[in-house]
């Protein structure tokens, strides 16, 4: 055991030596450090087993009601770090390696990312697994073991290229295969009608299968001894054909479900905010999603005999639309497989499965062609029918005679199932992601839905966990607040509040932007290292980091590099603050606008970055292969914390709340969680500019904004879009950055020129602010101690009391 109080170095080390030879035959002296890294990660790994089994038996003991975390993504990152620290014994390893002459960051550094999510919805789910494990909440988070995760990003030319991200290829030591909880999950076929005792039956023939296997990831609590479980499921092909038989057919069907096994987990789709419509996508979904069910579905039966009370002890959260198959699925086990009726099971539905919506962005709105969803999942598809059918009934009677109501709402339409549709139908909660995406749900997207249910819809903020983001990212000004206000903190975030007596003491000033400092030349020399490029740690570092999408307008940011680059030209001696302007992003593979942004960004870095005349007053940094790990470096070291979306269209952000928990002071727009971080650390503390989710849907509705307006009397506008088509940042091809232009001219859907001018003056109002040391000082700490809010503790807590009603474990 490696618990703090009773931590023995020397065993440790012992164990460590043992791990080492019993891995890799070597020596610890002979060890490389990835095998070093393996080596203290099943030390780890042996410190959370009997705490593991322990929670589990707990459950099973105290028969609590369990909250199922269906999610296709989770963007967990490194769990070596994050599992010490919730083991509390992570400063004690890292001095016994010490000891040893070994350096944690090397060894912490061998660990690939779990990288099993795209962006903000991804890493929400991992970041309500720690909480949930924290509070000590019944939980499992459900999802795939993707083959290859988010691809990694390669700067080649100025071009993003994407590289597979084969994380499992040195083994993952934390997952544990659970061959034994093995299920079977159907594909296609045909439904037949057959009667037993006098009753219809509904069964699936001539179908393809595959075994869905899970490996289990222990997610540890912080100092509570609770370990819960992120299941992720792999498919194995089935061979039960008969080898001897020389029929073609059965030939022929073990390989094609021997591909169907292999292709099905192979790899996580790296659309952000985005639907491709890809038949293998709705394998993915119905994959794990039929496995999950099943599972959860045996376990309650172990101990429970009566399923019609199913949902007192089981709640399915659908991570937004793409687990909602869930409810098909749900309802067809409770039919066919337990005999219940439609109307029982349909009751116990409905009050187990809960539906977060985290976006309402159009193209991403999930329909899938009937013809598809029918061929691939024909006795779900007959179920979903059936829901179809009563769902419209339900309509008709509440809105007689209301053809219009039965076209906006039901569930199959036009050729498609909606998705979002049938989650509600079948959800008792529907909730928003922030007060503002919640109110435009209830107001706009989904005001049918609220309409005809309102008591459904709730709005719960996102938050982050402080344990990854403070405590590890931020290892100074973790014990810097701990030293100030005791590490409550860690725990009940709202205690940061306390700090606020010292935001006016300017020792506390100092230390505050002393730690700041250091860690800005952390990051400075991770640039240094990957970019090649030296950075001004006394420079202002303003830093966007996020999925590339157009409406999160990196574009508007580097435009405004671009004319701030103009001036400094035009004016060299120009008096301004140096700033570091530091982007990191991803576009999705097919995305032509997101990578063409790419270009532009490291095209104007190059330029910049490389133009001695401007003294360096500038610079410009693209950080490949943004992610989890290196995301906890560029947090504790930003100033600026660009959050600039288009109003209306970033449900929550997260980032966001990371960067202001490290003291960075936001420029942003009032859009989804902004609006409760400024409400938060007040409106003088903030940089808010640009148009109002209320304005920007009013242009939208009326179809009267022209950009061409902007253009024609802008004349730093002007200049900037000139510069796309002029060869500036592209001499070898001036045409390069064309579809840019013409996208900004022709209709500028995210209003970047007409946030243009608000959005520069937003900039100089952080030049000023930020010669004024004391206030900035003031104001950054200020930032830490309003953060309080945004605890995943604080969105988990209203989950678990507001929608699931979950009870605590006692261990
Ligand atoms: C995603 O990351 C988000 C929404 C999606 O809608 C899909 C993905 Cl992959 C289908 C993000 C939102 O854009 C962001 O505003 C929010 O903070 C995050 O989910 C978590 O709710």
């Amino acid at each position: 055991m490696i618990k703090k109080d009773t931590f023995d170095k020397e065993k440790f080390k012992k164990e460590l030596e043992s791990n080492v030879r019993m891995l890799f035959r070597r020596n610890l002296d002979e060890a490389t450090t990835q095998q070093i890294y393996q080596a203290v990660a099943y030390s780890v790994k042996d410190d959370i087993i009997d705490n593991w089994i322990e929670t589990h038996k707990a459950y099973e003991k105290q028969d609590k009601k369990m909250v199922y975390y269906m999610s296709m993504e989770f963007l967990m990152g490194r769990a070596l770090g994050n599992n010490m620290i919730n083991l509390l014994c992570y400063d004690e390893v890292r001095e016994t390696l010490e000891e040893l002459g070994l350096d944690m960051n090397l060894i912490e550094d061998q660990e690939p990312d779990a990288a099993l999510g795209n962006g903000g919805l991804g890493r929400l789910a991992a970041c309500f697994l720690d909480s949930l494990a924290t509070l000590g909440y019944p939980a499992y988070g459900c999802g795939i073991r993707y083959r290859y995760g988010m691809f990694k990003q390669k700067i080649e030319n100025g071009y993003q290229v994407e590289v597979p991200d084969n994380w499992l290829k040195y083994g993952n030591p934390f997952e544990i295969k659970r061959d034994e909880y093995a299920v079977e999950v159907k594909f296609g076929g045909y439904v037949d009608v057959e009667m037993h005792n006098g009753r219809q039956k509904f069964v699936q023939k001539g179908y393809q299968s595959v075994r869905a296997v899970p490996y289990d990831m222990p997610i540890v609590g912080y100092g509570n001894h609770i370990v819960n479980t992120l299941r992720i499921w792999d498919a194995e092909a089935i061979n039960n054909f008969n080898l001897d038989s020389f029929d073609k057919g059965e030939y022929e069907k073990a390989v094609e479900q021997e591909n169907l096994a292999r292709t099905i987990c192979e790899v996580l789709y790296p659309n952000d905010n985005h639907m491709a419509g890809k038949e293998l996508r709705l394998k993915q979904q119905y994959f794990f999603i039929s496995a999950s069910v099943q599972r959860a579905v045996a376990k309650y039966k172990q101990t429970h005999d009566d399923i019609r009370k199913f949902h007192e002890k089981v709640t399915f959260q659908l991570n937004d639309t793409h687990p909602t198959v869930a409810v098909a699925e749900l309802m067809r086990i409770l039919v066919d497989e337990e005999g219940l009726e439609w109307d029982e099971a349909w009751e116990v539905t409905r009050k187990t499965c809960a539906y977060t919506n985290h976006t309402i962005m159009a193209e991403a709105l999930e329909k899938w062609p009937i013809e598809l969803f029918s061929r691939l999942l024909p006795r779900v598809y007959q179920i979903v029918e059936e829901i179809n059918r009563r769902f419209v009934i339900e309509i008709q009677n509440k809105y007689p005679g209301d053809q219009e109501k039965i076209r906006k709402m039901a569930i199959l339409y036009d050729g498609q199932v909606r998705m979002a549709h049938l989650a509600i139908a079948g959800s008792y909660s529907v909730n928003g992601v922030a007060r503002l995406h919640t109110e435009i749900l209830k107001k706009r997207e989904l005001r049918d839905f609220y309409e005809m249910m309102p008591e459904k819809f709730n709005n719960k903020t996102n938050g982050i966990t402080q344990r990854r983001f403070l405590l590890h990212g931020n290892p100074l000004l973790a014990s810097w607040v701990t030293d100030k206000i005791g590490d409550d903190w860690i725990t009940n975030l709202d205690h940061l509040k306390h700090l606020k007596v010292y935001v006016d003491d300017e020792k506390c000033q100092q230390e505050f932007m002393n730690i700041k400092y250091q860690n800005k030349v952390r990051l400075a020399k991770y640039i240094k290292e990957h970019n090649g490029i030296d950075v001004d740690p006394r420079s202002i570092f303003d830093c966007q980091v996020k999925r590339l999408h157009e409406y999160k307008r990196q574009l508007m940011n580097i435009l405004h590099v671009m004319y701030l680059y103009n001036e400094l030209k035009a004016h060299p001696d120009m008096d301004i603050v140096p700033r570091t302007f530091i982007f990191g992003a991803k576009a999705a593979a097919g995305y032509y606008t997101a990578k063409l942004t790419i270009k532009l960004i490291n095209a104007v870095a190059d330029k910049i970055n490389n133009d001695s005349s401007i003294n360096g007053k500038i610079k410009v940094v693209f950080i490949e292969d943004y992610r989890v790990s290196n995301a906890e470096l560029i947090f504790a070291a930003a100033d600026v914390s660009e959050q600039i979306s288009t109003a209306s269209k970033e449900a929550s952000g997260t980032g966001n709340m990371k960067f202001m928990l490290n003291g960075a002071l936001t420029l942003g727009t009032m859009d989804g969680a902004n609006v409760e971080i400024v409400e938060e650390v007040g409106k003088d503390n903030a940089f808010i500019f640009g148009l109002s989710a209320e304005q920007v849907m009013e242009y939208e509705k009326n179809k009267n904004y022209n950009p061409r307006d902007v253009y024609n009397n802008n004349q730093d506008v002007r200049q900037v879009l000139t510069q796309l088509v002029n060869g500036f940042y592209s001499p070898e091809n001036p045409e390069l950055f064309r579809a840019l232009y013409d996208a900004l001219l022709e209709k500028d859907t995210y209003f970047t020129l007409l946030d243009f001018d608000s959005y520069k003056e937003a900039h100089n109002r952080i030049d000023a602010a930020y010669r004024d040391e004391q206030h900035w000082a003031r104001t950054a700490m200020l930032q830490t101690a309003s953060a309080g809010k945004f605890s995943s503790d604080r969105t988990i807590e209203e989950y678990a009391k507001e929608m699931w009603h979950l009870e605590k474990v006692t261990l």
